[in-house]
């Protein structure tokens, strides 16, 4: 089993984000651009030899990532090496991400042990919504940033006890664009998409549903009263992400859940 600290051990000081631990070990500072980044900044920076300081622009899109993907790369590692199945959930705002992992929690995660990372620019709402004494729950609250990121989920899972633990949920901060870029170390990716949401979001929002190994298809009990048509979001999904399982449910009525424990039930018996 791998049991290496899961977080990066640089002793970066910046308070950008805040774990919220709803069960575990004492929240910590999170960390931010630091190490070879900042250096990069600072290069930026250029003096000329009248003591003038010229600006230079740096696109800081590729480093940031780069960092990211390895810190992905090391959760990824750390989830296999104890045996957790990893499922990044990303949707827009209110698809039903929490619903449904209540309903989870209650229903599927009374036999088999499952864990939550969840995500919100502020408040700690959903991760007490969350909170059960057979779940282990950390809140991350990321202040202005749109998306969580591989080193939040490090501290994240460092504070949640994971004896046992099967399943690991990541509830990504509402949105359907920034989530796209950022790996978190996931072994699936899966994208809510909401019938009070319209059909057009596959065509609209192209990378997030690209990368999605599942789409659930969520609030199917009110499809019909929102004249919602199935079968062209259907066709919309399957076009952006025609490798994805698709499951139609409602966490309300309890329709399609079946479908999705069992789903669940398969990451486990592959590991
Ligand atoms: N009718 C119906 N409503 C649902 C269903 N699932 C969730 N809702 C409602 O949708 C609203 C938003 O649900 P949440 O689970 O908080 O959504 P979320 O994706 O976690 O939202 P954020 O964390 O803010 O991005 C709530 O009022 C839920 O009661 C469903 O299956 N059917
Ligand atoms: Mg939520």
């Amino acid at each position: 089993m791998n049991t290496t600290p899961l977080a990066p051990t640089s002793p970066d000081t910046d308070d950008d984000f805040a774990i919220h631990p709803l069960s575990g070990a004492a929240s910590r500072p999170g960390s931010a651009l630091s190490g070879p980044l900042s250096a990069e900044i600072t290069a930026a920076l250029d003096q000329s030899p009248d003591g003038e300081v010229r600006v230079r622009s740096v696109d800081l899109r590729v480093p940031l990532l780069e960092k990211n993907d390895i810190l992905a790369e090391r959760n990824r590692g750390y989830f296999l090496g104890r045996g957790l199945a990893a499922l990044n959930l990303v949707s827009s705002p209110g698809a039903g991400k929490t619903t449904l992992l209540e309903r989870t929690l209650d229903d599927f995660g009374r036999t088999t042990k499952c864990a939550v990372v969840v995500g919100d620019l502020e408040t700690d709402n959903d991760g007490r919504r969350l909170s059960r004494p057979h779940a282990s729950v950390a809140q991350i609250t990321t202040g202005t940033t749109c998306h969580l990121d591989a080193a939040m989920v490090a501290r994240g899972v460092e504070s949640l006890d994971l004896d046992g633990v099967k399943i690991l949920f990541i509830e990504n901060v509402g949105n359907l664009v920034c989530p796209a870029s950022f790996d978190l170390g996931e072994q699936v990716r899966v994208v809510l998409l909401s019938t009070t949401e319209g059909e057009d979001k596959p065509l609209k929002y192209p990378p997030i549903f690209k990368s999605a190994h599942v789409v659930l298809l969520t609030k199917v009990d009110v499809a019909d009263a929102l004249g919602f048509k199935r079968d062209v979001a259907l066709d919309n999904i399957r076009r952006i992400s025609p490798h994805a399982k698709i499951i139609q449910l409602s966490s309300r009525t309890g329709e399609g859940l079946e479908e999705w424990y069992a789903f669940l039930r398969s990451l486990i018996a592959k590991r």
